[in-house]
């Protein structure tokens, strides 16, 4: 088991103000931050993250969505972050997600939902690396 996961705080919880809150509600459930940054993706690098997503109805909103402002990206570091972090966010949609998980607190809708986490040790490895280079990771 891989004790790393990635994560992107989205353009709408940028907009909204909340990217500070979500930092926090982080660190204080116990991740370490390996790597940090605000960037912004551009329509063309949007699809290449979600390329496994090419093929849904919702790409096209999606990729124009994830380019449609800042992001900060981050990779994070807890014993079974992967898991651990998937529940801290809550479900996809806010509306299904835990009271107090972080899409829950501060997503809009399932296609702006605030945060994304890595679904697997393997894309979280290949999801940070698309952003950081080894020497940007501590
Ligand atoms: P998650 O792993 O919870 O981020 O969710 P998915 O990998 O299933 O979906 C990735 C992103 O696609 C979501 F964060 C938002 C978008 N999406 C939609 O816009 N509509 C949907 O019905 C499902 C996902």
């Amino acid at each position: 088991m891989s004790n790393r996961t990635f994560t992107m705080i989205k353009p709408d919880a940028m907009a909204d103000g909340h990217a500070g809150a979500i930092l926090d509600q982080i660190i204080k459930n116990g991740f370490r931050v390996v790597a940090l940054k605000q960037t912004r993706l551009s329509l063309e690098k949007a699809g290449d993250f979600y390329a496994v997503h090419a093929a849904r109805p919702f790409f096209g909103e999606l990729t124009a969505f994830m380019s449609s402002g800042t992001i900060i990206a981050a990779i994070l570091e807890k014993e079974n972050a992967v898991a651990d972090f998937r529940a801290l966010i809550g479900a996809t949609n806010p509306a299904n997600a835990e009271e107090g998980t972080i899409r829950k607190r501060f997503a809009r809708s399932v296609g702006e939902n605030a945060v994304h986490g890595s679904d697997s040790d393997e894309n979280a490895l290949i999801e940070g690396s698309f952003f950081f280079s080894g020497l940007e990771q501590f």
